[in-house]
Order: C-alpha cells, then sequence, then structure tokens
C-alpha cells in the first residue's frame, strides 16, 4: 500500500474563528468556489497531493492501469473547533472498502478516500467483526500461530494484500470532517485529470449534506451552561458533483451513488441527479436492503436491478461482486464511446 500516513481525526485548532475569513455566503450560483474561497485546506493536503501525483504517474508509464478512485464512509460535521461534538452518520465504509477490493480484483488502480478508522480492503475481514483481533491466533509451542479455523480463509486475503501492495496498485488516503473530504476530492480529480477517460469516479462516501462554516465556527467547546438548550444552524453543503463533472474531472467517467430510506422515491431522487449534473450513472440503495439489492439508473432512464438470490445471501457472496463487473463493463463502454 503506498503512501505515508496521516491523521485527519485531530482537528487543526489554528484555524479557529478567524474573521479575516469572509462568511460564507447563503447558497447561490456559485456556491462551490464561495465555498473554497471561505474555507481553509487541511495542512496535510499538499504531501498527499505529491503522493497522489507520483501514484498516478507511475501507473501512466509504467502498467497502463484505469484508476478507480473509490469515497468510502462517512463524514464528520465538526460542532466547534476544538472539536469535542460533531454530527456525523451511519455509513462504515463497507461499500467503498468492498467495492475497492474487486477493483483491484478487476485489473483497476485504486486511491482508496475513506474516512479515516471506517473499514478499508482487506484488513476489512478482520477490524470490525464482534470478534476480538486475538480470537484469530493460538498458541503453540510458545509460539503465535494464526488459528486453522481461520488460516485457509486468511490466507487467500493475505494474498491479495500483498498482491495489492507489492503491484502499487492501491493507495489510501484519509479525510474526517466534510472540509477535508471536498479539498481532498478537488485535488484528487485535479490529479487524475492526465488519465482521461481512464479515471472513473465511484462516490460511495456518504457525504453530509448540511455542515456549520468556518467563519461560525466556536474557538472552544459548547457550554451547557449558557442557555440550557442547542440550537444548531447548519448550511447546505454545496453540491459538488455538478463541479466534478463540468471541471474538476470532465472526461472522467463518474457514478454517484443515491441513499433513499423511501424506496417510493428512490428511482426518482436518481434519475433527478443524473438530469441534474449531467453524469453517466447512478447506483440507487434503499438503507434497509443496500447489502442485497442497488439499482443502476442511466441517462437513457433504464432500470436495471441487482440482486442478490437467496442462496447467495445464505453463502455469504458480497454484491460488490456483481456490481463491479458491470461498472467495469459500463467503464469500458465510456472509454470506446
Ligand atoms: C451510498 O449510497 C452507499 O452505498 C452507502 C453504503 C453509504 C449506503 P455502508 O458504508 O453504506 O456500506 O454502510 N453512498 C452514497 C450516499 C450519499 O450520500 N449520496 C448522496 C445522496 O444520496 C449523493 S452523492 O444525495
Amino acid at each position: 500500500m503506498s503512501g505515508k500516513s496521516y491523521h485527519t481525526s485531530n482537528p487543526e485548532t489554528e484555524g479557529a474563528i478567524d474573521r479575516n475569513v469572509p462568511d460564507f455566503p447563503i447558497a447561490g450560483q456559485s456556491e462551490e468556489e464561495s465555498y473554497f474561497r471561505t474555507h481553509s485546506a487541511p495542512s496535510y493536503l499538499p504531501e498527499i497531493q505529491a503522493q497522489l501525483e507520483s501514484f498516478i504517474e507511475y501507473h501512466l508509464k509504467n502498467t497502463g492501469k484505469r484508476i478507480a478512485l473509490v469515497t468510502s464512509g462517512g463524514t464528520t460535521v465538526p460542532l466547534e473547533n476544538n472539536t469535542v461534538r460533531f454530527i456525523d452518520n451511519f455509513s462504515a465504509g463497507t461499500r467503498g472498502a468492498t467495492s475497492a477490493e474487486y477493483f483491484l480484483e478487476n485489473g483497476y488502480a485504486v486511491i482508496f478516500l475513506h474516512r479515516e478508522f471506517s473499514l478499508l480492503p482487506y484488513s476489512r475481514h478482520y477490524s470490525h467483526t464482534t470478534n476480538c483481533f486475538l480470537d484469530y491466533m493460538v498458541e503453540k509451542d510458545n509460539k503465535i500461530e494464526i488459528s486453522p479455523d481461520f488460516a485457509p480463509e486468511m490466507l487467500q486475503v493475505l494474498r491479495k494484500y500483498n498482491a495489492a501492495k507489492s503491484s502499487n496498485s492501491l493507495i489510501l488516503v484519509p479525510f474526517t470532517t466534510v472540509n477535508q473530504y471536498l479539498f481532498t476530492l478537488r485535488m484528487g480529480s485535479e490529479a487524475l485529470k492526465k488519465m482521461g477517460k481512464n479515471a472513473l469516479f465511484y462516490l460511495a462516501a456518504a457525504v453530509s449534506d448540511f455542515f456549520l462554516p468556518q467563519s461560525r465556527m466556536p474557538q472552544h467547546k459548547i457550554q451547557s451552561q449558557a442557555s440550557g438548550k442547542l440550537i444548531v444552524d447548519l448550511e447546505q453543503v454545496p453540491k459538488f458533483l455538478s463541479r466534478l463533472v463540468d471541471n474538476w474531472a470532465p472526461r472522467s467517467m463518474i457514478i454517484s451513488f443515491k441513499l433513499e430510506t423511501d424506496d417510493s422515491i428512490l428511482i426518482k431522487k436518481a434519475t433527478a441527479a443524473l438530469d441534474k449534473y449531467q453524469h453517466q450513472l447512478v447506483i440507487g440503495n434503499l438503507l434497509q436492503t443496500r447489502k442485497k439489492e442497488v439499482v443502476f439508473v442511466k441517462p437513457d432512464s433504464s432500470q436495471d436491478w441487482v440482486r442478490l438470490t437467496d442462496k447467495q445471501v445464505e453463502t455469504n457472496v458480497e454484491i460488490e461482486s456483481l456490481i463491479i463487473p458491470k461498472v467495469v463493463q459500463e467503464h469500458t463502454l465510456w472509454i470506446n464511446s
């Protein structure tokens, strides 16, 4: 796996209420640009940019692989600059981490833009289970061994992990807050411009729709004595997908996910997203059934359901093993179009 690791979960407290930063304006025409003018980029971004550029250059020169930028996990919305409290969402990053593995299996290099401490490709099989990691090991002749109950499966996972590492095919890029996510996605998409149509964006992260602008963020922990109530007044996160499609990555294939909890509006919302952003594919899913079925919605209004059979559910087939080959097919069509 390439890249030095960064911690995104510690807030950058220096940037606290800076009254020189203009107020975040109410939503308007160029809300994406004003977002970047009125918010600070994470301080570590230039280093990540250098790593990403060399990863992309490596594949352009040496392997000719297509690159998938996979986003994964939820974003936090801090309520204080020295962050004690934040708003979060449910996403554990299962879709993103699992999909990344299948992209790698299908010959892609993967930029894995993920929420720090959410699931990672390969280690996901062991990191967030209800087993303690020590349960995977046994003591034998004064040494530690992998328990024979788990060893055969772990060997398969280890081989795939080592193959991804030794071929420099996977780079891990973390974020925690919605601000870090937005700046990193913009930087990553600019870096991927040189891949042209060979780049694919697979936007599975559950990005917050609302946030607290930097210009209104208190420096210190909100005190409970002050009013006895906490009223939170959030702004809408600008719709970055249009920027991504039109400016940041105009030639790449872009796949967004649409998450709903009400099945009667899923298709309508997925179609509306395609109309609005003019990208190539929306994969719709419902919170309740997301591990068993998704729907591919395309600009020609076609709806193509991908469903696991009962047998597949029983035998733990992962739906991403069906989703990714279909996505790869769509990407090939896009490249040849
Ligand atoms: C998804 O819909 C993902 O499939 C899930 C995966 C977040 C449901 P888990 O991490 O869950 O495997 O537990 N992601 C996109 C969600 C989203 O925020 N989409 C935006 C929207 O619906 C558009 S980009 O408005």
